[in-house]
């Protein structure tokens, strides 16, 4: 029987006063270490944005300054920047991608001639630090842990491969996607990539459930937390190794709907998209969804990591002085297929189209404005709404007068949660939700 633990908030809650009263352990980075960086989160309220984290002496020199460009600087950059990531491997043609330091941008336009699922030519990525080039043949996961009956146990790719498969479609997507409209729409300062809303992909996902390997390892009912951990490079952020990119989940979501994927839309998965196996945490945000996993600890004791500390927590005016409970399902967001600042032709019909997904429950309905927020009407839904998925939606405009026209999409989730005018702001900008303002000319 798994563990049945209480609400995702109430569990992180324990967790939090256990890690304070030392009853907990930081995994892999020191205790005094991960206190000064949870200071150092929880002060922080007017950082510049940038992307942090750099990749350990493997990124040139341009790579690193990429990386540590303000939000401003790495706009311009990527605009006139040849389409090449450093330690991306796949092919970044510009109108498709947007560079932005290690890691790329889906242009929402270009997915205007996609389907549902978003092909691994356009599926945005987010590294760390590079793609590690891994070979399938030498490639093991051990699970290993206090939380484990015996001894470590190891499954290679063809044991992966042999379990059980199921398939799933789920969008990996960004906590921080969406984080640039803080800045541009709302005029506050937040830390990290300045994404606008392209990172986010939809995959079908094909692989082992993670509950029937935490089993087959022996599995306790005493684990209460487990621990994926990424072969890439450890992450170095302001001269602090923070080791490599790892996240505790909760027994119950990962006995829940968690898998070990090794194809993507029905091939192997690509090298950027974690290949041999990487994690598959549905409606999670994009960091649980671990990339060339390595191994899992299976522990019973509670578990820290920068990622569920100082990252991927709430900071700032509206949230506890050591933060949010760690981040958990992504927020509501739409998004328009087409070009910022489009112009378009006045007195001719068109029609618009985008995306909207939650990661809260699945989406109900969009509502489009085309005149700022003056007037609303529901758009088309092409898709049946489904959770962990997005849903495309279309509705014809006919541009009437000349100048500058806001496009505005607004969705509304069966939770009954519909996107606000503005987002409560936090300091490294995550989740955010708000209705983004999309200016096209009308001539
Ligand atoms: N090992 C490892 N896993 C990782 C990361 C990483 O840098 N290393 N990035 C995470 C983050 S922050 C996100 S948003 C997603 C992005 O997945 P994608 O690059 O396949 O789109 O992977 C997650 N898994
Ligand atoms: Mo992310």
């Amino acid at each position: 029987m798994p563990p049945v633990p209480p609400t995702e908030s109430a569990y992180d809650r324990m967790r939090l006063r256990q890690w304070y009263l030392g009853h907990a352990r930081s995994a892999g980075v020191e205790r005094r270490v991960l206190m000064k960086l949870l200071t150092a989160a929880s002060a922080a309220g007017s950082l510049t944005a940038v992307g942090a984290t750099n990749a350990r002496a493997t990124a040139p020199t341009a790579a690193a300054q990429a990386a540590t460009a303000t939000a401003q600087a790495a706009t311009a950059q990527a605009a006139t920047a040849p389409s090449a990531a450093p330690g991306i491997v796949k092919p970044l043609p510009s109108d498709v991608f947007t560079v932005r330091g290690t890691n790329a941008e889906t242009n929402f336009a270009a997915l205007r001639s996609t389907g549902r699922l978003t092909p691994a030519s356009h599926f945005f990525v987010r590294n760390h630090t590079v793609t590690p080039r891994i070979a399938a043949e030498d490639w093991k996961l051990t699970v290993w842990g206090s939380g484990l009956r015996g001894p470590a146990v190891d499954f290679g790719y063809d044991d992966l491969r042999a379990l059980p498969s199921v398939t799933r479609t789920a969008f990996v997507e960004c906590a921080g996607n969406g984080r640039s409209y803080y800045t541009t729409q709302q005029n506050q300062q937040v830390t990290g990539t300045a994404w606008t809303l392209g990172a986010i992909g939809v995959g079908r996902w094909r692989g082992a459930r993670l509950g029937d390997v935490l089993r087959r390892a022996g599995l306790t009912r005493d684990a209460v937390d487990i621990l994926p951990r990424g072969l890439d490079s450890e992450v170095v952020t302001d001269g602090v190794d923070l080791g490599r990119v790892r996240r505790p989940l909760p027994p119950a979501k990962a006995l829940d709907d968690v898998i070990l994927a090794y194809e993507m839309n029905g091939e192997p998965l690509p090298a950027d998209h974690g290949f041999p196996v990487r994690l598959i945490v549905p409606s999670w945000v994009g960091v649980s969804n671990i990339k060339w996993l390595g191994d899992i600890e299976v522990s019973d004791e509670p578990l820290y990591s920068p990622w569920n500390t100082t990252l991927y927590r709430l900071f700032g005016d509206a949230y506890p002085a050591e933060g949010s409970a760690p981040l958990t399902r992504q927020s509501l967001k739409s998004a328009f297929e087409l070009e910022r600042g489009a112009t378009v032709t006045a007195g001719r019909r068109r029609i618009l189209t985008g995306r909207s997904w939650s990661g809260g429950a699945p989406v109900r309905s969009v509502e489009i404005s085309t005149d700022g927020g003056a007037h609303w009407h529901h758009a088309r839904l092409r898709d049946a709404p489904r959770p962990g998925n997005w849903v495309r939606w279309a509705t014809d405009w006919v541009p009437r007068e000349r100048g500058t026209a806001v496009l505005l999409a607004r969705a509304t989730d069966r939770a009954g949660r519909r996107q606000p005018e503005v987002a409560v702001h936090n300091t490294q900008g995550y989740l955010f939700d708000a209705v983004v303002h999309h200016e096209v000319t009308v001539v």
